[in-house]
């Protein structure tokens, strides 16, 4: 065994989006592609964040395919570069949230986490490499911009030479040129936070009652962790979990928890003998989706009626500190927050914004439209703890998930919510309908169009209130009187093309209102969308492809 150094030069396009650098499979087998990321993330760390020389690297994914082989790749180049010891999930496995809490749990220096969430798998899906610092949360913009400059310029990386693939399969501990490589159980230490954050006695009295629930683990990762807790712990009934093996290729699936995605779940919470409860989590395990009984629950209602309830929840006891939801993401929270008089911090999109106000203790709950939810336990969303947050309030109040979230409309008001989404509109003609978009922005503000008046438009800047930085075009903002919003942003997680996302809200306090249909109460907003941004003229498309 010896180390080598070995020639290479620069990738193109290694700029780390959301959430990661997430490529095609086929861009990532490209001899030296996944090398060169890994030695620029490895070159800048010191300078960045300080020597990692003897330091402790998490390192796991979902499970799809290239995983097993990605793994192998960075467990030799992290030997060669002189990591003291990593952890990695047995058989390669980490779910993102898991990784979080392992990060942080043993105080490891950082992580590396392989997934490309929810996007689909398989030697012609995508593929994906994240970095998250020792806080467990990914790696802020800094460091993202700094991995694709030294990418930009790499000539080299360092592996190990002659090394066989180390066998992952079960718990152990290897050597590696002086490295430790501790194959750890993937689940062990999630179970637990898990454990000491929820009532897991109600929740058993609750299935031991009778209730039902189906969780669809979607052929991903979550598969593990939702038998382990659900079934193992909490006594549900085996095959309460359903879809629950991790696949490479996600058994086909789309592995995104939205009705658009999981209809199969949709279907089994609409038919006549429907459990109480359905949920479902993405290819990483960070999303998640809440459903009654025929009764879907957005991501923005679900985040507003969590934070109401949260001292419901043993973790949550003494109250939360704060909420914080994306820009795009209702303001449902906003109102819970006002009630509670706490703050409530509107981020851009990306979980990585969160980090700083939950480090800070200014926020304890946070939530994305994209089916995020998570809170200061670990510091990336997290797909299972939402959902087990939704069996503690259905536990401890004896309130169905319709009635938790009737009842907070009747309060609050309701967010009526849609979100759009332009697939596969190509990045020119994507980049020019948003450059377009902006330059009309000062003409927009004060007019009225179809009877909507815009007492604002504007480009979605943030400062970071903890440590001060700005973080400029993040999302186009019509704001109409009423309460209503249109939100245009270009997608940063795709790898095909571009998608460019409309968000649409409109809030609606008079509970008489709160039964309608939502793509008809939101019709108005919609055909404003397309008259200010042109959609259909510069996409070329007829309609959105996916409509959550
Ligand atoms: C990632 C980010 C989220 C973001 C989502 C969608 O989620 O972590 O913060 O909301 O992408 O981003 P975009 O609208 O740019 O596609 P995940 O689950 O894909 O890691």
């Amino acid at each position: 065994m010896s180390v080598a150094s070995v020639r290479t030069q620069p990738f193109a396009g290694q700029r780390p989006g959301t959430s990661g650098l997430r490529k095609k499979v086929t861009v990532f087998q490209q001899p030296h592609y996944l090398e060169n990321f890994v030695q620029a993330l490895f070159d800048i760390l010191p300078s960045q964040v300080g020597e990692f020389s003897g330091a402790t690297l998490v390192l796991g994914g979902d499970g799809r395919f290239h995983n097993r082989v990605a793994v192998q790749t960075i467990l030799r180049m992290a030997a060669a570069n002189g990591w003291g010891r990593v952890l990695v999930g047995q058989g390669g496995w980490l779910s993102t949230p898991a990784a979080s809490a392992v990060i942080r749990r043993h105080r490891a220096f950082g992580g590396i986490i392989l997934s490309a969430s929810h996007n689909p798998g398989g030697p012609d899906g995508d593929f994906g490499i994240k970095y998250n610092i020792g806080n467990g949360g990914p790696a802020p913009e800094k460091i993202t911009e700094a991995i694709y400059a030294r990418s930009q310029t790499i000539d080299v990386y360092r592996s190990l030479d002659g090394v066989a693939d180390l066998d992952l399969s079960q718990p152990g501990r290897f050597e590696l040129e002086g490295m430790a490589v501790e194959v750890i159980d993937p689940v062990a230490d999630y179970a637990e936070l898990m454990e000491s954050l929820f009532d897991f006695d109600a929740m058993r009295a609750w299935f031991a009652a009778g209730h039902r629930m189906r969780f669809d683990a979607m052929s991903a990762i979550c598969g593990p962790y939702a038998r382990a807790i659900l079934e193992g712990q909490l006594g549900a009934p085996a095959g309460t979990v359903v879809n629950g093996e991790p696949l490479e290729d996600f058994g086909g699936h789309h592995p995104d928890p939205n009705p658009a995605h999981a209809q199969e779940l949709m279907a089994a919470m609409a038919a006549a003998d429907a459990p109480d409860f359905g949920a479902a989590s993405d290819g990483d395990a960070d999303r998640n989706m809440v459903l009654g009984r025929d009764f879907v629950v957005t991501p923005s209602d679900s985040l507003a009626v969590m934070a109401a309830h949260a001292t419901l929840v043993p973790g949550y006891r003494a109250g939360l500190a704060g909420i914080a939801r994306s820009m795009p993401t209702s303001c449902a929270a906003d109102a819970v927050a006002r009630a509670l008089g706490i703050e409530c911090h509107e981020t851009p999109t990306g979980w990585k914004f969160f980090g700083n106000l939950l480090d800070a203790g200014r926020a304890t709950l946070c939530g994305e439209e994209s089916y995020g939810t998570g809170s200061s336990h670990v510091r990336e969303k997290d797909g299972l703890w939402a959902v087990l947050f939704w069996l503690n309030l259905q536990a401890a109040t004896g309130q169905s998930v319709e009635q938790l979230v009737r009842a907070h409309w009747t309060r609050f008001g309701r967010h009526y919510y849609s979100r759009h989404d332009w697939e596969g509109i190509p990045t020119d003609r994507a980049d020019a309908l948003m450059a377009e978009l902006r330059g009309r922005l000062p003409s927009l503000v004060g007019q009225t169009l179809d009877g909507l008046h815009l007492a604002q438009a504007d480009d979605f800047a943030y400062t970071d209130p903890v440590d001060g930085s700005l973080s400029s075009r993040q999302g186009v903002r019509l704001l109409i009187d009423g309460g209503a919003r249109v939100v245009f942003r270009l997608s940063g997680t795709g790898t095909e093309g571009a998608t460019l996302r409309v968000y649409l809200e409109r809030y609606e306090a008079e509970p008489a209102r709160h039964n309608l249909p939502v793509q008809q109460v939101l019709a108005p907003l919609i055909a404003l969308a397309d008259q200010v941004a042109g959609i259909r003229r510069h996409g070329g498309l007829d309609a959105p492809a996916v409509i959550t």
